[in-house]
């Protein structure tokens, strides 16, 4: 049963990666989509695909989820519009950098901290009372093996996921008394943009990072994420834990020599 189709979901980040994957695949299951990205000709590209391939319903805005304002602002459009969301996608996200943390940048570790976790509040603050008032909705934060457990030079990008895992718990405990769901979808190594931005544009070490195995790909993501929103409004996944079968644990891969 298709419990997508006619549904509004609210992606943040949807210009790359896991969350263009999840729009293309709502938008093949008939979804209305609303699209958040810094990037807006990444976005309008998108968007002409998804209107011409599938007559989505598709609304952009150009949002860096830091700005509480920018937030606020396109949040504010959304709902005046008429446009709840059903689902939101709290996917924005990054690494920056791979350093112990005596060596660190601050630099990174602010677009860390301010992104994954300021940046996720952000967005859920604006449109989480929104769901609470009509009873109605589902919230799906990406959190990543990552928050599960730590791996050399990981630190502050952990504790960024190890954040968000805190934050799906205590969100689900937040709406308690409502039919709302929370789950956290928590993926190991998924082949996309993430770490040409966390290497700062080397693309050479970005690929070394996915080489001699298979990885995920934001495809794989999005099927599972496609699964979890498309449960019966009693079922919610809180967690789910997914990794190329290659991926024994955060940090131990079985690559072909
Ligand atoms: P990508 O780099 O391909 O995509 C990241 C997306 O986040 C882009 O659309 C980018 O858009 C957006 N983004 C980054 N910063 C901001 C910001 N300040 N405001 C708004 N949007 C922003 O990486 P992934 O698709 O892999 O990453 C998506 C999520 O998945 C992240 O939360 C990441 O931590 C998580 N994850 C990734 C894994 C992986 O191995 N790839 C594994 C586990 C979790 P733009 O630059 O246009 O703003
Ligand atoms: C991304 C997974 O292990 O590359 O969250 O940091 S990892």
């Amino acid at each position: 049963m298709n419990r997508i189709q006619g549904k509004l979901m609210l992606i943040t980040g949807a210009s790359s990666g896991i969350g263009e994957a999840c729009a293309r695949r709502f938008a093949a299951d008939g979804a209305n989509l609303a699209l958040w990205a810094r990037r807006s000709d990444r976005l309008e590209r998108l968007a002409a695909d998804l209107r011409r391939g599938h007559q989505a319903s598709v609304l952009l805005a150009a949002v860096d989820v830091r700005d509480r304002a920018a937030v606020n602002g396109a949040a504010t459009e959304l709902i005046a519009g008429g446009y709840v969301p059903d689902v939101l996608i709290n996917n924005a996200g990054l690494a920056s950098g791979m350093s112990k943390v005596y060596e660190g940048d601050p630099e990174d570790w602010d677009r860390m901290i301010d992104t994954n976790l300021k940046g996720l509040l952000n967005v859920t603050r604006a449109i989480l009372p929104h769901m609470v008032a009509r009873r109605r909705g589902h919230v799906v934060n990406i959190g990543s093996t990552a928050a599960h457990m730590t791996y050399p030079m990981g630190n502050v990008y952990n504790a960024t996921k190890f954040g968000v895992r805190a934050l799906s718990e205590g969100m689900n405990l937040d709406v308690a008394g409502t039919p709302i769901r929370v789950s956290s979808i928590d993926p190991g190594f998924v082949e996309t943009e993430f770490s040409e931005v966390r290497f700062h544009g080397d693309t050479q070490r970005a690929k070394a990072v996915y080489q001699g195995f298979q990885p995920l790909t934001a495809d794989d993501i999005a099927d599972a994420i496609a699964y979890v929103v498309n449960l019966p409004e009693h079922v919610n996944i809180l967690d789910l834990i997914i990794v190329p079968t290659a991926q024994r644990n955060v940090y131990v891969v079985d690559r072909e020599q």
